[in-house]
């Protein structure tokens, strides 16, 4: 005999950020759940982070760990969320005590893109004019373009996505510089004007995937989570995290990644990149899947013996 709604049903509350990119991503992840556990209740809480607030300053300059992600991280500690989805090119590599990444969706093309201007239609990144402008706030971008294209103009950008497509657009820039996967999210893939292949511009660590953080240890969170993950991405993600991590300072530094998977084969690509782009230090390393974290510490060692430190010590005594 059934008794009727004497169970209640479950509800686990999402946080996310209001950003609409945030949302998209967020209202994704909620209805790929709904399909997976449709007698669970999911609900998402909304709030805004420091990133979110502070838009007038570079990115590299107020630049600290948690950005986008602190306000989030407190909420999930004292319950009143149960997970937040975040971009996982957002979410600092070491997380505080008492919790952890997750889940890693599948990931995007994390390309970067060019978007240029409409005079510049026909024109590529080979063929913009000199002293072109080029919008990017990402020290990364910034200093790999500025080796390649000397002759070009860098000024900084920040905003969401559509307040940087406007001032691109008003000719405050003749381009901009974007990841394709914010792009493609928000439906303006067609903004695209041309893939920076990564001979010129290596991606940031996690960009283009999704990582879900939750309380360590929380078993039916993890439960839930879990069925989103897509292990390669994850996998070419530990690697990039573990690169980072290791080489990472106190600020937003200029480091790149590319990975690829081949049968049970990880390789992956890193670069150290000064600021004035006269120094690049990169190198690969190959080995199993299952070795991504090692494989990703491995490399960042090699690449700091190689001359990383020195920039990356520069770098860290300027910003003070
Ligand atoms: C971080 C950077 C940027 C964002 C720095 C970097 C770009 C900043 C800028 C850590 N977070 O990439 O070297 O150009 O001013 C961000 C975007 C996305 C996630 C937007 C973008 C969407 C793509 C994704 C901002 N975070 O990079 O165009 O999911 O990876």
């Amino acid at each position: 005999m059934s008794t009727s709604s004497s169970v209640a049903t479950r509800t686990i509350r999402i946080g996310s950020r209001k950003s609409q990119l945030a949302l998209v991503q967020t209202h994704w992840v909620r209805d790929e759940l709904k399909k997976q556990f449709p007698d669970i209740h999911f609900e998402v809480k909304t709030m805004e982070t420091q990133g979110d607030k502070v838009l007038d300053v570079s990115l590299s300059k107020i630049g600290d760990k948690g950005l986008f992600t602190q306000e989030l991280e407190n909420d999930m500690l004292d319950g009143s969320i149960d997970f937040a989805v975040h971009s996982l090119k957002d979410l600092p590599t070491r997380l505080p005590e008492g919790l952890m990444l997750g889940c890693v969706t599948e990931r995007e093309d994390p390309a970067d893109a060019l978007v240029v201007h409409e005079k510049h239609q026909d024109k590529q990144l080979d063929t913009l004019p000199e002293g072109a402008v080029i919008g990017t706030s990402s020290l990364r971008r910034l200093a790999q373009l500025r080796h390649h294209y000397p002759h070009f103009t860098f000024k900084d950008i920040r905003g969401n996505l559509n307040t940087r497509l406007r001032k691109l657009d008003e000719g405050q820039y003749d381009a901009i510089i974007l990841a394709v996967a914010g792009l493609q999210r928000l439906g303006m893939g067609n903004r695209v004007h041309q893939n920076l292949p990564p001979e010129i511009s290596l991606h940031a660590v996690g960009q283009g995937a999704l990582g879900i953080e939750c309380r360590s240890g929380d078993d039916d969170i993890l439960t839930v989570i879990k069925t989103l993950e897509h292990v390669p991405t994850a996998d070419r993600c530990y690697a990039e995290r573990a690169f980072l991590r290791e080489l990472e300072g106190g600020c937003q530094v200029p480091i790149g990644v590319n990975t690829t998977i081949e049968g049970d084969q990880l390789t992956l690509v890193g670069i150290v990149a000064s600021l004035d782009g006269q120094q690049l230090i990169k190198d690969t390393i190959s080995g199993p899947r299952a070795s991504a974290d090692p494989m990703g510490t491995d490399l960042a060692k090699r690449v700091r013996a190689a001359g990383a430190l020195e920039i990356l010590d520069a770098i860290a005594a300027g910003s003070r």
